[in-house]
């Protein structure tokens, strides 16, 4: 089935017309050696990954990962590239200074032929590439806790590397990305349009949510009242976004760059818990299965608090339970607008997905509501 997501993203295109299209762009961009097969990669929600093998003079084969940018998410796909340009540069910076291995720590742009970072094909699509991590697997779930625990400290650490990055250069890839109350007024208007005659159907879910219209507000209230600081944030640090060495077992590279900017600490740290601070997969249709997990709570908070090493404000430290509702709450509010507007957001691959996904994010969060305490105390043990 072919999401409404996937058709405002031009893949409404035939089979043969979408391949022809990479193998256009595959040739333009400076891969070593010779293409020798290519196919979709990975479970990113919002834009094409391929990965393309080629083959060097010497019969070896390397890999790369090609994307296509989500165009209909990311207005200015220009825009986002330079921020992913600035970030990546000065992450390497730090990487030398601490003797790491700048291929596999950080993104590397694989430039096109020209010498651009991106290639803008015949029909207007955006698309770039990247050295392909090798000898790492990004999880989609929590497999071993010791390898949330080590995303943990990745992300933390993503955090401190960047405290002195000049936010200010940094562009906005999506407007309001992490601001809840328009998030929520975004679902508002969602339901009283109504296209899809869907409101019916959630009646429940939209009650829940409008309960927690003043919660909302919170964090947003703080950083108004010059509370809570503007940092360089990654956005979106589900564990998937990281890759974990396969033999270390060590979180080596932070990825999906598109969303940095600046943002709240304790949203990063509340779009990991979100993810994978449960025992469910985020679509999980039977919600029976869907528990918060405060053993992984502890554990993330652990890890986030030891790679931010220090540079988090007292407030930013008690503010992360509300990060972690927030994120929740949000993404369940997200999930749900999607679905009243017809899928046309997150990438689909059945009917109801989008709904589920917000299903399992509110019945997250009305789980950390009943455990709130014993997140409060975790996060004070470890400040
Ligand atoms: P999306 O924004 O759609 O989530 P991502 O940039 O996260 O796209 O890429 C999707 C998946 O592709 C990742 O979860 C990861 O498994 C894989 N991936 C992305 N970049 C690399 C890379 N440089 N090396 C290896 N795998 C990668
Ligand atoms: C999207 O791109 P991906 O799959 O890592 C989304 C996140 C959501 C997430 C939900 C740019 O992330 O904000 O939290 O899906 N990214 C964008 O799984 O909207
Ligand atoms: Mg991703």
């Amino acid at each position: 089935m072919v999401s409404r997501a996937e058709e405002r993203n031009g893949k409404h295109m035939t089979r043969e017309e979408y391949c022809s299209k990479i193998e256009e762009v595959i040739r333009c961009m400076a891969f070593q050696g010779d293409c020798v097969h290519y196919e979709r990669f990975g479970n990113g929600h919002i834009n094409d990954t391929f990965v393309v093998y080629t083959e060097q003079e010497n019969k070896s084969r390397v890999r790369y990962i090609l994307q296509r940018i989500n165009h209909q998410i990311f207005k200015k796909p220009e825009h986002l590239m330079e921020n992913i340009v600035g970030v990546t540069d000065f992450i390497k910076c730090k990487i030398v200074q601490e003797k790491g291995d700048v291929d596999r720590e950080t993104l590397n742009i694989v430039r096109t032929k020209l010498g651009n970072t991106y290639y803008v094909d015949s029909i207007g699509s955006y698309w770039r590439a990247y050295l392909f991590i090798e000898g790492a697997t990004s999880y989609e779930q929590v497999e071993k806790p010791e390898d949330f625990y080590q995303s943990a400290v990745a992300f933390g650490h993503f955090q401190k590397l960047l405290s002195d990055y000049q936010a200010h250069t940094l562009y906005e890839t999506i407007m309001d990305f992490h601001n809840t109350p328009v998030r929520l007024a975004n679902l508002k208007r969602a339901v009283t349009e109504d296209v899809y005659g869907r409101v019916r159907k959630v009646i429940s879910e939209l009650d829940f949510i409008y309960k927690q219209e003043e919660f909302t507000h919170v964090l947003m209230n703080l950083y108004k009242d010059g509370k809570l600081p503007l940092r360089v944030t990654h956005n979106d640090t589900k564990l998937n976004n990281i890759m974990i060495d396969n033999k270390s077992g060590k979180a080596i590279c932070v990825i999906d760059l598109d969303t940095v900017m600046p943002g709240f600490s304790v949203n990063d740290f509340g779009d990991a818990i979100r993810f994978g601070a449960t025992t469910a997969a985020e679509d999980e249709i039977k919600l029976n299965k869907v528990n918060f997990r405060i053993d992984l709570f502890e554990l993330y908070t652990r890890g986030f608090l030891e790679g931010c090493d220090g540079s988090l404000t007292e407030i930013e430290k008690r503010l992360l339970p509300i990060g972690a509702k927030m994120m929740t709450l949000e993404c369940g509010i997200r999930f749900l607008t999607d679905y009243l507007q017809g899928d046309t957001y997150f990438r689909i691959n059945r009917e109801g997905q989008n709904l589920d996904r917000a299903r399992t994010q509110l019945k997250l969060v009305s789980e950390m509501e009943k455990q709130w305490d014993e997140m409060k105390n975790i996060v004070i043990k470890y400040c």
